[in-house]
């Protein structure tokens, strides 16, 4: 039975509530206000309007008082059964966050001080038939950590390394301190017989010859020591009963071993279909049912290979025999108020991360273990998910015994919720810990031992060799080689482009930025030979109406403080200058967010098709980052609204299965590739046209081509003369395309935006109000035609595309949940269209 009606909340400053008295039956709560659990405590102050959205403007620092108060949360409910002597209740928190004791009928039950696992206790002689109520105190973070003084490193905040709480809420450089608090997830009350299945481990160990085993492993807690019991465990495919076994349970453990003939694997979307079995697991008890679970699991096999066939160092993963190039983003909370967020958002942006072709996204380490819808979608639509352990840019304190007796439990809780789910490919226990601590000892920034270590070197590769050994556990991202960082060896994060860091390093060396347009321009993606690129990004503005709804109006120009305190990175111009180099520096807010996406767009492009087109030698291209957590400027393609940036339209094309890149450095050969990602080869027709802006044509060149399965090919190469067909480079684009439509067309310029001589274009636009769909035409070569509407969770079929000169293109347009089109406020511009 879910407890999570009825609940109010009061915050008390610290010492002024005498606890027995606010937690007793008899306190009266009639004045108290009412909140939603699952929830926390801020969205229901903003709910009440007690405080101004901590998301407009500077307010995040008018709700700061928040986290400085004791928050008491209260309820009643009824329970109609009669107790029975011998009977057993639990009472479940799926998450606190963070600090909390709970009282049930008065009783102090106990505290808890982690958020991301839940809490059981025992609870049949508390509870009474009828009315109960139980009160649970959330005390503040500061009080907890008031005498933990320490002056080692940790990024962005002091003494957030010392709470297991997502380590975000302290703020981050995309977000703003907001530290939750609250009841984040279900509360049960759940009746035991004699027993009760603890854990399910589901797992194929073999695949061959049109049969997969299946191995399944049961734990339980049996309150009767005499009692025999059975598990009876039963796979079905739909409504198709594929096998059932029955095996004796143990010493609290049963162990099956299914057989299941001419399985369907499950795969990711983009290179077959991720099915799904329902495993049902019985506990029996004298031949009755005492309890179930169920889970949906995928028959599949993952392993990273470290090695290739020549014996070379690789990172690939490997689905079901075949390698995969992880294509993909980095996924952070996707709200800093996690706890009161919808499932349908969660849905929508695993569907967005799908449209956009991804297969891959990593559960960044220092946000949170995600909510179980997470990891359903990521199952159901065909994604597989790099799961950080929550450690990140941080020395942990490994020296303390009741830090590490509660990092111990974490460890072995999340392992055993997530380990079933088929997306999850590999387990990583932090985020950069490793990197960045050798590099800022080796700069003498630090002389502190590695604290922390002791985690992810011991605790962690003992623990997941006991519950998971099916999957790799990797000490850190970026991890291996002569520096953590570096790209012989393992997994990389380049932030070379953005953040100017001189790479290649090797340990001992002090970690060296060089601030320039040169140093930190996205062409540097260019000399990057990673095995696996995990991490690397690129700012860009949130949409207008995303700033619009958040910036207060006097301040909404290009420049003002309101602007700049939407982005929380430090060093402001390297946004500058990354933009000085491709686009020019902006000079309105216009130019700004428009300048800022496509660099963003043109910069992930140019980086990740040649991570695909060095295939498999690079073997994943994850960018950072997929989404925010509020209304700010970040690295994000998808904005705070759920509205996309450029760059996410540009990633359908970039990551699609199948692509068509050209390899353009001016002045050079333009190199002609083809990558094909899917498990049969590519048989097509190609064609590079190359126009002037007014759309003449002035080449064209046709192949044949096979491709064979999963590789990366370089098909032809052109001499940039040639295709200029007598041109200038500045006033030509060249496309290159499928004839028969089997891969998408893809646009490349012959020189940086900046230097490219547009013409002005003008564009025609018309709208189908019963279709939901607008049309729009040019005279002349229209760059990033930019279609913007005032509603949230918009998607459109295309957006930000490049359109030659006299053609025309018609979009769909829906709203994720069924909202009205406010086709009133179209605006449709391209970065060269007729201004006003
Ligand atoms: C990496 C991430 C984050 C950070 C991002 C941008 O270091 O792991 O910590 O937000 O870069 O700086």
């Amino acid at each position: 039975m879910k407890l999570n009606d009825n609940w109010k909340i009061k915050h008390f400053d610290i010492g002024a509530a005498r606890d027995l008295e606010v937690a007793s039956p008899e306190y009266i709560d009639y004045f108290w206000m009412t909140t939603a659990v699952p929830g926390d405590v801020h969205s229901t102050l903003i709910e009440r309007k007690l405080i101004d959205d901590p998301f407009y403007g500077h307010n995040d620092l008018k709700c700061q008082w928040v986290e400085e108060k004791v928050w008491w949360y209260r309820t009643t409910f009824e329970l109609h059964d009669e107790i029975q002597k011998g009977d057993r209740y639990e009472l479940i928190f799926d998450g606190l966050d963070t600090f909390a004791t709970v009282y049930l009928n008065g009783v102090e039950l106990g505290s808890t001080e982690n958020m991301f696992i839940s809490h059981t206790f025992e609870v049949a002689r508390e509870l009474k038939q009828g009315k109960n109520v139980l009160a649970v105190r959330f005390d503040p973070v500061t009080v907890n950590v008031k005498d933990k003084v320490q002056y080692y490193w940790s990024g962005f905040s002091k003494k957030r390394i010392w709470t297991r709480k997502a380590q975000s809420h302290y703020g981050w450089d995309w977000g703003p301190r907001l530290v939750a608090a609250g009841i984040w997830k279900d509360v049960r009350l759940e009746k035991r017989s004699t027993a009760k299945i603890d854990h399910v481990f589901a797992r194929t160990t073999s695949i061959d010859a049109g049969k997969a085993t299946l191995e399944v492993d049961v734990d339980i807690t049996s309150y009767a020591r005499e009692k025999e019991f059975e598990i009876l465990i039963s796979l079905n495919d739909g409504e198709e009963k594929i096998t059932t076994k029955k095996v004796k349970v143990n010493r609290k453990k049963a162990v099956a071993v299914l057989e299941v003939a001419n399985p369907k694997l499950w795969w990711t979307h983009d290179i077959g279909m991720p099915h799904l079995y329902e495993l049902t697991v019985e506990l029996l008890a004298d031949g009755a049912i005492i309890d179930e679970k169920q889970e949906d699991i995928g028959i599949r096999t993952i392993e990273v290979r470290r090695r290739d066939e020549n014996g070379e160092p690789s990172f690939t993963f490997v689905l079901n025999g075949e390698k995969i190039f992880a294509k993909g983003a980095n996924w952070i909370p996707i709200d800093s108020f996690i706890g009161a967020v919808p499932d349908t958002r969660y849905k929508h942006l695993i569907k967005m991360s799908k449209d956009a072709n991804m297969n891959m996204l990593r559960v960044w380490g220092g946000g949170i273990y995600e909510k179980e819808v997470f990891y359903e979608e990521c199952n159901r639509l065909g994604i597989l998910v790099w799961q950080d352990f929550m450690f990140a840019c941080a020395l942990y304190p490994d020296y303390n015994k009741n830090f590490m007796a509660n990092v111990r439990e974490e460890i072995i809780h999340v392992v055993k919720r997530l380990r079933n789910h088929p997306c999850l490919a590999i387990w990583c226990g932090n985020n950069e810990n490793d990197w960045l601590y050798e590099a800022l000892n080796s700069s003498g920034e630090i002389t502190h031992p590695f604290y922390g270590e002791k985690i992810y070197h011991e605790l962690m590769p003992e623990l997941l060799e006991e519950l998971d050994p099916t999957r790799l556990f990797w000490p850190s991202s970026p991890f291996g080689g002569n520096d953590h960082n570096s790209r012989e060896e393992g997994d990389t994060h380049n932030w070379q482009v953005w953040h100017g860091n001189i790479e290649p390093r090797v340990f001992g060396e002090p970690q060296r930025v060089n601030y320039s347009i040169e140093g930190l321009s996205f062409k540097n993606f260019k000399t990057d030979t990673t095995l696996f690129a995990s991490e690397f990004g690129m700012h860009a503005s949130s949409n207008r109406y995303t700033l619009e709804r958040n910036i207060p109006k006097e301040q909404f120009f290009w420049g003002s403080d309101e602007m700049s305190y939407r982005n929380k990175d430090i060093h402001h111009p390297k946004g500058i200058l990354l933009m000085e180099g491709y686009t020019g520096a902006p000079k309105d807010l216009d130019e700004y967010i428009a300048f800022s996406m496509l660099t963003q767009a043109e910069g992930l492009k140019f980086g990740i098709e040649h991570y695909r087109r060095n295939k498999p030698h690079t073997s994943g291209a994850l960018f950072w980052q997929l989404n925010d957590c509020w209304p700010g400027t970040s690295w994000s393609v998808i904005d705070y609204y759920l509205l996309p940036k450029a760059s996410y339209h540009y990633a359908r094309k970039f990551f699609s299965p199948i692509v068509l890149t050209l390899d353009v450095v001016p002045g050079e050969d333009i190199k002609v590739w083809v990558v094909n990602d899917r498990l049969e080869a590519y048989m097509d027709e190609i064609e590079l046209a190359v126009y002037h802006f007014n759309g003449e044509k002035v080449f064209s060149k046709e192949w044949q081509v096979r491709v064979e399965a999963n590789v990366a090919i370089q098909v032809a190469t052109v001499l940039e003369h040639k295709a200029l067909g007598g041109l200038q480079p500045e006033e030509s684009v060249m496309v290159i395309r499928s004839k028969n439509h089997r891969a998408g067309e893809n646009y490349y310029f012959f020189r940086d935006q900046k230097d490219l001589r547009f013409e002005e274009a003008e564009l025609t636009v018309s709208v189908n109000r019963e279709t939901n769909e607008m049309t729009v035409s040019t005279n002349t070569l229209a760059r990033m035609v930019t279609i913007e509407l005032d509603q949230e969770q918009l998607v459109m079929e295309d957006n930000f595309f490049d359109l030659l000169a006299n053609e025309s293109r018609t979009i769909r347009v829906e709203q994720a949940q069924g909202k009205e089109i406010p086709w009133e406020t179209l605006r449709v511009k391209a970065i060269n269209s007729k201004k006003g």
